[in-house]
This record gives structure tokens, C-alpha cells and sequence, in this order.
């Protein structure tokens, strides 16, 4: 049976962003209709796809509103879409607004249609500690028809944080292989300025504070006292100028190359020697998957859905959240040994084709839908 979905998720960069939309693009591969409704059109939607359809959630600025509503224009366009196009699910990425929103749609439209909600972290594990949210976050969870999440860890920690009984279904992320595999880049390596014998660290994030951008270059900084290397800082957010400053007062900004924000990274996955994620919160971590479809052994700390992701000295290491030190040695062990290197840079690839293929995971997503259609 194919199924008319809308899908609900931030359009902007960002893996639940990233992962609704190419949910979406399978989805529609396989014979699905798929509906976005979103505030602006996800930047991975460059292009014409066949059953892929876009509606634009449009928040009118009247000035009886001292803020623009725009959770309600959203439920008031699920609702629309869903009664035009006779949706039979809607999938809100995100509790709140999405899901909550989502549920508004479903009181209009009536309980025909079933929606699903994608836990994806930050809902939880920041928004779940604020009094004036964490009742809102669980009615839009309890009141979904199901609910997944990115990780083991964060169904725990939504069990535990919500006090949810209700069945939450762990699905992992996924990477589109077709996009995500070891390219050739020596080129790209001389234009960015680095030597065949320097080794290239990367990290690519949002600069949120929990992401620890600082950690990554005190590491890099203590790498770099017995190997040359550059390290790729990619992305933008409000840790940014920190992390500058700490460039400059380190005396390594030759070594670091701030790229800001880009699209298309596997290239710079593939000239990359060695992936750094050393969060203190991350439900799963999407970019450890990038890296290691495109051959990049990962360093990650031991905290969320990391330990679901890395296998321990096999793909990388896990280790200690702000240990610089435990951190430098072992990635200098990976960077300085090339058959460790070689030995990870496979098993990576292959971890993920195995354990996080997008077949897989859509197929699972797939199962979820079809089980919730039965009631
Ligand atoms: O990492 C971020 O801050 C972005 C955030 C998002 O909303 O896009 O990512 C979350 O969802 C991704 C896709 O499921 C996960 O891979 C990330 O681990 C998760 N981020 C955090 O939990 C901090």
C-alpha cells in the first residue's frame, strides 16, 4: 500500500533537518506521496523530485499579535494539507512544536490520520529540564500514534526525564550512500593549501555549546606538538568567536582553517584523516556516520547515542568528555599508526553500509507507518 505522508521538520542545516529530508526523498522513491509543510523549502530539496510536494507554512505578521503565531499557522496548514491531499500520516520531527502542532491538525481533521513523531535530542535532553515545556514536550509525545527516537540512549533518557510509558521505538540515522562515500581529493587538498605529509582533522558542527568546539582545538593544538596537521572547522553558531579567540591565543591559526558553513561535505570528509565529536550532549551524532561512510576513522566522547555509533577500537575510540589528554593520544595512536588508520578507515565503511544503510533504516520507518495504519 503507498501512503500519503507530510513530513514536518526544521528546513534549515541540521541533521533531524537533514534526515526528514531524505526520509522524504527514499519515501517518495519507493512509490510514496510525500508532503513537506515547513516554514521555508529543506535545503536538501534543491530539485525537482516525483512525488515530493512543498507547502510553504506562511505566518501572517497582523499587528493585533505581539508575536507572530506561528505554531498555529503551522497546525492550521497541516490541517489544510491533510484534508486536500487526504493525508494518511503526518511525521513531526520534534516534539515541540511539531508534534503538539501535529496533534491540533488532528482534532480539525479527525482521527483518520495518525502521526509519528522523530525524537531527535534537543527536545529532551535541553527542553525536557524547563518546567515551563516539559508538560507540553510529554502531551505531544502521549498523544502521537508513535514515536521513535535517534538513539537507545535518548528513548532512555525520554523514559526517564517525561516519565513516558508509552512504547518508543529507536531508529537510527542513516546516510545516503549514494552522496557519502571516499572521493578523490588531492586536488582539493593543494587548494586548501596542505602538504601531502600533513594529516587534515575535522569537525563539523553548530558551534552549540555542547558541542565543545574548545575541546576539539585544545586537542588538535596538543596533537599538533608531534604530527603536522591542519584542522577544518566547519560550520557556524554561537560558540564561534570562542573558539577564534582560542585559535589565536593558542598561536595556531596557520593550522586552522575556519570554512563556515557548507553543503556538500563529503569532499571534505574524504580529505579528512581523522573525525573529532566530542559533545556533551548528542542523541546520536550524523555527522559520525558522514565521516565514516566517506572512510574517516572517528574520535567521540561517551556520552548519548556516540557509544551506539562508534565501535570502540575497531571504527575509532570513545572517550571521556573533556579529557584533552585521553583525547590527543588517541587520535594521535590512529593518525601516526597508517595500518590502524587503513584497518578503521574499512571498518567504518563497512559498519555503516551494515548496521546504518538507508535501505534499512527507511525499511524500518516503512514497518513503523504500515503498523500504525492497523491501529
Ligand atoms: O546537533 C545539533 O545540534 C543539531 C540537531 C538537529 O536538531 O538537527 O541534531 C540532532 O539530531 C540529529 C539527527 O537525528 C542527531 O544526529 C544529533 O545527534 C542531534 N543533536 C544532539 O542531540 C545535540
Amino acid at each position: 500500500m503507498k501512503l500519503k505522508i507530510g513530513i514536518t521538520c526544521y528546513p534549515t542545516v541540521g541533521g533531524s533537518g537533514v534526515v526528514a529530508t531524505e526520509l522524504g526523498k527514499l519515501l517518495a522513491e519507493k512509490g510514496h506521496e510525500i508532503h513537506f509543510i515547513t516554514s521555508s523549502l529543506p535545503f536538501r530539496l534543491g530539485k525537482v523530485y516525483p512525488n515530493i510536494f512543498y507547502h510553504e507554512v506562511e505566518v501572517n505578521n497582523y499587528s493585533v499579535f505581539k508575536y507572530p503565531p506561528y505554531d498555529l499557522a503551522l497546525a492550521s496548514k497541516m490541517a489544510e494539507v491533510a484534508k486536500r491531499e487526504k493525508l494518511d500520516i503526518i511525521h513531526a520531527h520534534y516534539a515541540i512544536p511539531h508534534a503538539v502542532c501535529a496533534y491540533l491538525a488532528k482534532q480539525m481533521v479527525g482521527d483518520s490520520l495518525k502521526i509519528v513523531t522523530t525524537l531527535h535530542g534537543t527536545d529532551i535532553t535541553v527542553l525536557g529540564y524547563d518546567p515551563s515545556l516539559k508538560e507540553m514536550i510529554k502531551f505531544g509525545i502521549e498523544q502521537s500514534d508513535a514515536v521513535t527516537t535517534v538513539s537507545h540512549s535518548l528513548k532512555e533518557d525520554t523514559q526517564r526525564l517525561l516519565g513516558i510509558q508509552k512504547n518508543i521505538v529507536p531508529i537510527h540515522n542513516f546516510v545516503d550512500e549514494r552522496e557519502y562515500y571516499k572521493r578523490k581529493t588531492e586536488q582539493l587538498r593543494e587548494a586548501y593549501g596542505i602538504s601531502p605529509d600533513e594529516k587534515v582533522v575535522i569537525h563539523i558542527s553548530n558551534f552549540r555549546g555542547v558541542k565543545r568546539v574548545q575541546d576539539v582545538i585544545k586537542s588538535f593544538h596538543q596533537m599538533s606538538k608531534s604530527i603536522k596537521a591542519k584542522l577544518l572547522l566547519i560550520g557556524n553558531g554561537p560558540e564561534f568567536t570562542v573558539a577564534c579567540k582560542l585559535v589565536q591565543d593558542l598561536g595556531i591559526e596557520d593550522d586552522v582553517l575556519f570554512l563556515g558553513k557548507q553543503e556538500n561535505v563529503a569532499e571534505l570528509f574524504s580529505m579528512s584523516d581523522l573525525k573529532l565529536l566530542l559533545s556533551e550532549k548528542e542523541s546520536f551524532g550524523l555527522v559520525l556516520l558522514e565521516a565514516m561512510a566517506c572512510g574517516v576513522p572517528v574520535v567521540g566522547t561517551n556520552i548519548g547515542g556516540i557509544p551506539e555509533v562508534i565501535l570502540h577500537g575497531e571504527t575509532g575510540y570513545i572517550c571521556e568528555v573533556g579529557n584533552i589528554d585521553e583525547i590527543a593520544a588517541r587520535s594521535l595512536s590512529i593518525l601516526m599508526d597508517e595500518k590502524k588508520h587503513a584497518t578503521f578507515s574499512r571498518n567504518g565503511i563497512e559498519h555503516v553500509k551494515q548496521h546504518f544503510h538507508s535501505s534499512k533504516i527507511v525499511q524500518e520507518y516503512e514497518n513503523l507507518y504500515y503498523d500504525v495504519m492497523k491501529g
